[in-house]
């Protein structure tokens, strides 16, 4: 059975990099559907039968830029079976933040730390096994520049795909939050697909519209998502977008502590 893999990451994570190196010649050029934004896709070298997409280089999954649509249609339409998600060693916190957002997509994930020849250079320090256990999924380190681990994070991504193991965010929001979200899980249940459950009621939270006209949900359920939105915002005194934000941001500053040490300052943030 052939396997689809998702290359996703943001801008300058060194994802072209790693398409090359995993795909080599292998490649097809195209447009995604209905836009002119390029879509590349490529046999994985030595597997006929896995395909890699580049996805665009984002910094979200939110809906404010053609790149950020064209990615999460593709993740939350096309099934991949796994995601490749690329994530630059030397900038962790910022690259996290998408991160995060993938992770609730429940798609089998590999998270590829890369640009490590730099980090291991600058003698500062990623504690890998525990930035796994804490996101959740398998993480690797390699230099996509030098060809180091790249080999590994693509057989893990297709041992995940073809395992067919779903990723299973280990970050929860706060109390009012998760409350909201289960809820509008509960409302919309039947009108998406099983693992994608908590990512679209992350976004119906975060009053999302092109998720909104996507999943065609009836008026009167979106009244009810709606009060479930409200009560929330009025408990955390701030809009519902913001309270995800930030709710985001901690859990990065979290990890970061937990898993990154400078070399010159200690345990602190990479970015
Ligand atoms: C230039 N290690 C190092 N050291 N650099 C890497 C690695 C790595 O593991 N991976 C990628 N790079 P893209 P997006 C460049 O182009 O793949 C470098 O946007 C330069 N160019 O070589 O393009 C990679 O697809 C002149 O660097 O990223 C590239 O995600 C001087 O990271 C950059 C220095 O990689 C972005 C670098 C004319």
């Amino acid at each position: 059975m052939s396997i689809k893999i998702a290359l996703a990451g943001n801008p300058n994570s060194g994802k072209t990099t790693l398409f090359n190196a995993l795909t080599g010649s292998n490649q097809f050029v195209g447009n995604w559907p209905g836009v002119t934004v390029e879509k590349k896709e490529g046999r994985l070298k030595n597997h006929r039968d896995v395909m890699i997409a580049d996805l665009p280089g984002i910094y979200s999954l939110s809906p404010y830029t053609l790149e950020e649509v064209v990615a999460r249609n593709y993740l939350t339409t096309e099934k991949p079976d796994a995601i490749l998600n690329i994530v630059d060693g030397t900038n962790l916190e910022r690259n996290l933040y998408l991160t995060t957002q993938l992770t609730e997509l429940g798609i089998p994930m590999v998270v590829a730390v890369n640009m490590m020849d730099v980090v291991q250079k600058s003698g500062d320090k990623i504690f890998i096994d525990r930035l796994s256990k804490e996101l959740g999924c398998p993480v690797v380190e390699i230099s996509a520049l030098k060809g180091t681990g790249v080999a590994e994070a693509a057989e893990q991504a297709v041992r995940l795909a073809r395992a067919g193991v779903p990723m299973v965010p280990q970050h929860s929001f706060s109390g009012s939050v998760e409350h909201a979200i289960a809820h509008i899980e509960e409302a919309a249940h039947g009108k998406v697909e099983g693992g994608r459950q908590r990512w679209f009621a992350v976004k119906l939270f975060e009053r999302d519209a092109k998720v909104r006209e996507q999943l065609g949900l009836p008026e009167p359920l979106l009244a009810h998502i709606e009060e479930d939105i409200q009560s929330c915002e009025a408990e955390m005194d701030d809009d519902a977008e913001s309270i995800i934000t930030n709710e985001r941001y901690l859990y990065i500053a979290s990890i970061i502590r937990d898993c990154c040490s400078k070399k010159s300052q200690g345990k602190l943030s990479l970015s």
